[in-house]
């Protein structure tokens, strides 16, 4: 039996159809026809956002925190555009975010219609693919691929336009179409059965276990692939078999738990030392599901000289892009990693592992008083017993979220990586509440980027999302003042950042408010904002002029890092 929908019925089905409950947006014009068919689809839940940026950043956080597409919905021209950030950020970052975009009818296309914008032009460069949706009877498929190309293989952000006329247009949605792959999706990992089987010939997996049994100084370094293809344990069991420290990038975080004796830290501009050492003496390294960034690498010419790579990723164009590389296996990181554990033999590496321990130095001091971010991390782990998800902004607490916190349950730590997007934490963690209703989600943001996308809290009032919105207050754009400080003689322009009273802000928008400006108040501000029901802020008064340490100055190699303020002794 088939039935005649609007374009805009069908869109509602399909979403349904591929799984989606869920969508983050915000209305206008060339949308309206979308809007008018939903309420008739309950099973629908939309969110109305406050600015269309951070409906395509809740959609990235809510596909990385459950794994399953986020779905973001827009009008034309300045709708579409705003979550043209929230589209760069999930591409760098690999993340299935589907946009719905509302376009001007057909017959306006081109001629600069009211609101009309090439948005299939301006996203070519910063999604995985995106289409504009010429015919309603071609509709249905178009979202089904869409959703298909945005989790498939190495998952990306996804457009659909779709012209006004098109929403309003009919077509037949009939047998054998509908609800065919209703459950296809939910709860799988983003890589399909197809990419599960590693792709690397068998000679390759046998030259990398040859590698690695050769190797005195091997080091594994951990990136993002390695949660998105949920190969915690073969990557547990392959560091536990081999007795191979392992390194986490940023988006590698929680990918390998803290509390693992196996496990160095994270490495690169704002890496610790003593991991930076070992990746600049080893003589094998073996990278699952990263791309070798410059953030990581420093200066590439200087980077891991002594070191052969292996190069375990999806994607074969990634294979030799940064780092030449011995051996590259194409295919899933699961499936590899597991490929690989076959094939090694048991040892320990015990004088590596002794050389690298000798390497490790007392944390640089970075900030003076007891109100420290170290403090605050560790606050939120005792409060929350470590079950929660933190989501960070971008800047120096990015950094000391990164370091500080002890990350022990997989995919527990959610950043903007490749684009590094302030603004990202509060609306991403909407999405990531959303997606983890049974355990708290703290957004951690500086001033600056909190004052990008605050206006969120009004959306969480009315939605009922509970993010516990944590600001590190040093007054400054922090991240930028540090390099001020270092690389541009202490000239502060344009960092010092006014903000609002926060405790004020919150009591207009109805939800708790409180202020710490001393070390003593933190475990309780913490704990109350966690015992009160719904979302709630903590504005942490942290110390002006604190540093993030060590630092690779932009440009040097690993092997350079700035330990101490310059004019100030590095710390015996
Ligand atoms: C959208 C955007 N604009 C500008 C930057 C450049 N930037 C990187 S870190 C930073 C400072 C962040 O300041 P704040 O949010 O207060 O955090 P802090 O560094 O003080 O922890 C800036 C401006 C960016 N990453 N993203």
């Amino acid at each position: 039996m088939t039935e005649l929908l609007t374009g805009s019925q069908i869109l509602c089905r399909v979403l349904r159809e591929q799984g989606i409950d869920l969508l983050f947006g915000y209305p206008g014009g060339a949308i309206m026809p979308f809007y008018h068919a939903l309420p008739e689809y309950p099973e629908l839940r939309h969110v109305l956002v406050r600015h269309e940026q951070a409906a395509a950043h809740a959609a990235d956080g809510y596909a990385r925190a459950s794994g399953r597409p986020g779905v973001c919905v827009a009008t034309s021209g300045p709708g579409a555009t705003n979550l043209v950030t929230g589209l760069a950020t999930a591409h760098m970052d690999n993340t299935p975010v589907v946009a719905i975009t509302g376009q001007v009818s057909r017959a306006m296309l081109g001629r600069d219609a009211f609101q009309e914008t090439d948005i299939i032009g301006i996203t070519q460069p910063i999604t995985k693919h995106s289409i504009l949706v010429e015919e309603v009877d071609e509709l249905a498929d178009a979202v089904r691929e869409a959703i298909a190309v945005a989790t498939e293989g190495r998952p990306g952000p996804v457009l659909v336009d779709v012209p006004k006329d098109v929403q309003t247009g009919k077509a037949e949605w009939g047998a054998g179409r509908g609800d065919a792959g209703a459950q296809g999706r939910r709860g799988a990992p983003f890589c399909d059965a197809a990419t599960l089987r590693p792709s690397a010939a068998a000679s390759d997996l046998d030259h990398a276990a040859r590698l690695i049994t050769a190797a005195e100084r091997p080091l594994i370094m951990a990136g993002h692939g390695v949660i998105l293809a949920e190969a915690y344990e073969e990557l547990r069991q392959l560091a536990e078999r081999t007795g191979i420290p392992v390194i986490t990038t940023l988006l590698g975080i929680s990918a390998f738990p803290e509390s693992h004796p196996l496990h160095l830290g994270m490495p690169g501009m704002h890496g610790e030392v003593h991991v930076n050492r070992a990746i600049q003496q080893a003589d094998l390294i073996i990278g699952v599901g990263l791309r070798f960034d410059d953030r990581v690498t420093g200066n590439l010419a200087a980077f891991a000289r002594g070191a052969r790579v292996i190069h375990l990723e999806l994607d074969p164009s990634e294979v030799g892009k940064n780092v030449p590389v011995a051996v590259g296996l194409v295919g899933d990181a699961r499936a590899l990693l597991g490929a690989l554990l076959q094939r090694v033999d048991r040892r320990e590496c015990g004088a590596w592992r002794a050389e690298i321990a000798s390497y490790v130095r007392p944390r640089p001091e970075s900030y003076r008083g007891d109100l420290s971010p170290e403090a605050i991390l560790r606050a939120i782990e005792e409060e929350t017993g470590g079950r929660c998800t933190i989501v960070s902004d971008v800047g120096q607490h990015q950094m000391w979220v990164a370091k500080l916190y002890r990350y022990q349950r997989p995919n527990s730590h959610i950043t903007s990586g490749g684009l590094g997007t302030m603004g990202f934490a509060v609306p991403a963690a909407m999405g990531v509440a959303l997606a983890r209703p049974d355990e708290p989600v703290w957004a951690i943001s500086g001033d600056g980027g909190f004052q990008m996308n605050m206006q969120e809290i009004a959306t969480m009032v009315q939605e009922g999302i509970p993010v516990k919105m944590a600001v590190f207050n040093n007054g400054y754009l922090g991240m930028v003042r540090q390099w001020q400080q270092f690389f541009h003689g202490r000239r502060y322009s344009a960092t010092p950042i006014w903000s609002p009273d926060y405790v004020r802000l919150a009591e207009a928008y109805g939800i708790p408010g409180r202020r710490v400006e001393t070390g003593a108040e933190v475990e309780d501000a913490v704990r109350e904002a966690l015992e009160r029901p719904g979302p709630a802020l903590v504005e942490f008064q942290i110390e002006q002029e604190a540093n993030v340490f060590p630092m690779i100055p932009p440009g040097a190699s690993l092997s350079e890092p700035i330990e101490a303020e310059p004019g100030r002794l590095v710390p015996a």
